[in-house]
């Protein structure tokens, strides 16, 4: 017992001299390594009689702990006079800026697709999700487009495989059908997402973009509906109401098809958002095609529904008066840092 003391008071001195760091470490070592001190007391334990082994071991332990403590506190201390030293010493300059912390923000198409997110699902809408690779049989033919139609063409596809069974999606409507087969009806949904076009670029157009599908379906389901749906939106996206019109629209998987043009936002007598004509093309629509209820499993003598394809992309540019639509994917940090 005397020389655990020994040891420990020994210890103690040393941890109390070491005035750096690496000194502290080495006391460290010396005392608690692997073959320091206290390691030497452990094995030394098995040699001694039985009796005396109990109180040796709980000894040794004691001198550990100890040991430990002394150094952390010291360790605390150091860190501290150091500090001191920094903060009162030559060549400390306070009034020296910061380092600037980068904070990263979040994509504007994401703060868009968030907020109308908040929005449809306040209004009773799920919000789903569909493949970016989809088969070609939801991308066309379960939207009563077959393979000879001509509407394949308005959607330049890039195709996956040799046989064009698996494509890049042109398009967020096929999430339509994914969710006939999944809901059961009446249901509300909401499937943003990233859709593909082999396109030649341009300001308005881009090869890779946004759109936002909405899908109602229920009992007596009319363009009146659609209409009433359609003013809500635009509320929760420009803030006020805005006038719309429709104009007939053709796509295979809605009758009857519009063109929804919202009254510009930003003019009154025409402006280049609106090229000059005051009104805004902003969402195809329709009700939904009885051949496509039936795809999606849905009886559409008893059931009918309408559907919406937001262009998230234009709607973006619209809100932050974007001027070209392949700033939003062009990873520019220049831009991306405005928002
Ligand atoms: C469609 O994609 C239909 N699926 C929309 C739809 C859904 C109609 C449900 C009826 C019912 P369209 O090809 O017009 O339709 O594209 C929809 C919107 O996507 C356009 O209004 C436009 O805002 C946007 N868009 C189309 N092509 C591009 C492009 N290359 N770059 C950026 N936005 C585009």
């Amino acid at each position: 017992m005397t020389d655990l003391e020994q040891i420990l008071s020994e210890a103690r001195a040393k941890v109390a001299a070491a005035t750096q760091a690496e000194s502290l470490r080495a006391v460290d070592r010396e005392y608690l390594g692997k073959e320091g001190v206290v390691a030497g007391l452990l094995a030394a334990i098995p040699t001694l009689e039985p009796s005396e082994r109990r109180a040796a071991g709980q000894g040794a332990n004691e001198v550990k702990t100890a040991v430990l403590e002394a150094i952390e506190e010291r360790k605390a201390a150091l860190a501290q006079e150091a500090l001191s030293a920094q903060l009162s010493g030559e060549g400390f300059d306070p009034t020296l800026p910061g380092a600037v912390q980068r904070r990263g923000s979040l994509h504007p198409i994401t703060q868009v697709t968030r907020e109308l997110e908040d929005l449809f699902t306040s209004m009773g809408y799920s919000v789903l999700d569909g493949p970016e690779v989809e088969l070609d049989h939801y991308n066309f033919e379960a939207l009563n487009i077959p393979s000879d139609h001509p509407a394949r063409d308005s959607q330049d596809t890039f195709f996956c495989d040799p046989e064009g069974h698996l494509v890049m999606r042109t398009h967020t409507s096929p999430v339509q059908v994914r969710a006939m087969e999944q809901l059961e009806p009446p249901f509300r949904a909401v499937a943003p997402g990233k859709v593909f076009r082999q396109e030649t670029t341009d300001a308005s157009h881009e090869h890779t973009f946004h759109q936002m599908e909405g899908l109602v379906v229920g009992k007596d389901i009319s363009v009146g509906h659609l209409i009433g749906a359609m003013k809500t939106l635009l509320r929760g996206i420009f803030g006020r109401d805005l006038d719309v019109r429709l104009r007939p629209g053709y796509f295979p998987f809605v009758e009857p098809g519009f063109e929804l043009d919202a009254r510009c936002p930003f003019c009154e007598k025409g402006c280049s958002v609106c090229k000059r004509t005051t009104w805004i093309e902003l969402l195809p629509c329709g009700l939904v095609h009885p051949n496509v209820l039936r795809m999606g499993g849905i009886d559409p003598d008893e059931w009918s529904g309408f559907a919406f394809g937001l262009g998230l992309s234009r709607l973006v540019m619209l809100r932050y008066g974007i001027d070209d639509v392949r700033h939003l994917l062009g990873g520019d940090l220049r831009f991306l840092e405005q928002f």
